[in-house]
């Protein structure tokens, strides 16, 4: 968490790095020479939040397993540097994907300024052909909006375009290309921006977590997203992350919590979080007024949506967060196996096995078999993917992958601590545990049994597993 992955490469370096980039001669020296330096990451692991050391206060964001891109002041106007590059993304351990991104990973950096900023963002294009940045949900001149051909003409590859305007709403909002969307989107082209408002003591909360819902199309054992893929994505991430590859949201006890969450994939996400109520305090469009608000567990984020959710972590434990599409929380090979539940497998097998010695049957009780056999065995898998269920907890194997992470309740966490405090010790006589008869559970007949429609029959099974009504 504390390790500061970040190169600051100035303008000599990069000139000398031309190599790894694209026509960097076409732009000159001197318009270099007067560019922010550009900063970028290596790693992506979650960085600690940038407190501010010029402009004005605020309270930072947390990027899930990203950052925060500094800026300098120049004049009073925040500036920024983005390239738009080619980058390698690790989506968890044991895969990486060529993804293209800004500032050395997918997604960028977040940008985080104040309501009332006069902001300035340099964007450099380093990809292979011509991009736009357009800043999803913003007041600003429509010139500025990003939307190449309609509002201005595309970034050529290797040019320089700036963007300037007055961050006039406090929210949440996104920033993504609109030129050849669907190609730079599937490759993982966006980012997060906040707007902190003016008074840093407006809907303040002790930690604020940000991160986009974005998926992919990766062949197991490649490298590269297909882009023309609709729906058929194999690797729903957060932040181009997987689970167990996802951060945990490290929070302490009786803190107010804010999860911003933004939707750049193809599809509607339902995310859920165990063990809290939260309310949906903003969108996209601002503030949700306090009469406006329910409490939920689940909130849909449709696509192109964000939503900013909130709670007091006042339960102590390591608590599930993820989609609710239970496909969105597996990775890519879980796709194209056939249901064999209840299928008894054993002849087949035998029968395959004489044409296919390696050959494994697979699915037969459920799907967990699976993530058990590849453990057990060493199952080989192709170079460059991730198993499709995984993750191991303190119990045993998680079977998750994609969209899944936990938020980890602790007490006794110093306030700028996010460091992962391993698995949570439970007070002895709170983990569900295997009956075996010593402890003394309400007898099911003492709970009387209300029956106010005559058309239910309800069936009273002896507990050892007799069906007693089936004797004839
Ligand atoms: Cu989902």
């Amino acid at each position: 968490m504390n390790t500061p992955n970040i190169n600051r490469r100035d303008f000599f370096k990069l000139a000398g790095a031309a190599g790894a980039g694209i026509a960097l001669s076409s732009v000159s020296k001197v318009t270099l020479a007067a560019l922010p330096e550009i900063v970028s990451a290596e790693k992506a692991n979650t960085q600690a939040p940038l407190h501010p050391e010029t402009g004005r206060p605020f309270n930072p964001v947390v990027t899930l397993n990203g950052w925060s891109l500094p800026w300098r002041m120049n004049n009073g106007v925040k500036e920024f540097h983005l390239v738009a590059e080619p980058v390698l993304r690790e989506i968890a351990p044991g895969m990486v994907a060529q993804l293209w991104g800004y500032n050395g990973q997918s997604p960028g950096p977040t940008i985080e300024v104040v309501e009332g900023d006069r902001v300035r963002i340099f964007v450099t294009n380093r990809l292979p052909e011509k991009t736009s940045i357009h800043w999803h949900g913003q007041r600003l001149p429509n010139g500025m909006d990003g939307v190449s051909g309609l509002t201005q003409p595309a970034i050529l590859p290797g040019k320089t375009f700036v963007y300037e305007f007055v961050a006039k709403r406090a929210g949440t909002f996104m920033y993504h290309p609109h030129a050849d969307e669907m190609t730079q989107m599937a490759m993982g082209l966006m980012g997060s921006w906040v707007t902190h408002p003016k008074d840093p003591k407006f809907m303040a909360v002790d930690r604020d977590f940000i991160f986009l819902l974005n998926a992919y199309d990766i062949e197991p054992g490649s490298y590269k997203p297909k882009i023309n893929t609709m729906l058929d994505f194999n690797l729903w991430t957060w932040n181009s992350r997987v689970f167990p590859g996802i951060d945990p949201l490290v929070v302490r006890k009786n803190d107010k919590v804010r999860i911003r969450v933004g939707n750049l994939t193809m599809t509607n996400h339902p995310i859920h979080l165990h063990g809290h109520e939260f309310t949906v305090t903003g969108t996209d469009g601002g503030w949700v007024p306090p009469s406006a608000r329910w409490p939920e567990v689940t909130t849909d984020i449709a696509v192109g949506q964000m939503r900013a959710l909130e709670f007091v972590a006042d339960e102590l434990g390591d608590w599930a967060l993820h989609c609710h599409k239970s496909h969105h929380t597996m990775n890519a090979m879980g796709h194209d196996v056939p249901t064999m539940l209840g299928v008894k497998q054993d002849d087949l097998v035998n029968k395959i096995r004489n044409l296919v010695p390696d050959y494994m049957s697979m699915g037969e009780t459920g799907m967990s078999e699976m993530s058990d056999m590849a453990a057990m065995m060493d199952m080989p898998l192709p170079e460059n993917t991730l198993p499709m269920m995984t993750g191991t907890g303190q119990y045993g194997a998680i079977e998750m992958g994609g969209m899944f992470t936990t938020l980890k309740v602790r007490e006794n966490l110093a306030r700028n601590d996010y460091k992962d405090p391993g698995p949570y010790q439970h007070p002895p006589g709170t983990v569900a545990r295997e009956y075996t008869g010593t402890d003394k559970p309400t007898p099911a007949s003492a709970a009387p049994v209300d029956v106010t429609n005559p058309a239910i029959e309800l069936k009273v099974r002896k507990p050892a597993g007799h069906d007693a009504h089936s004797g004839h």
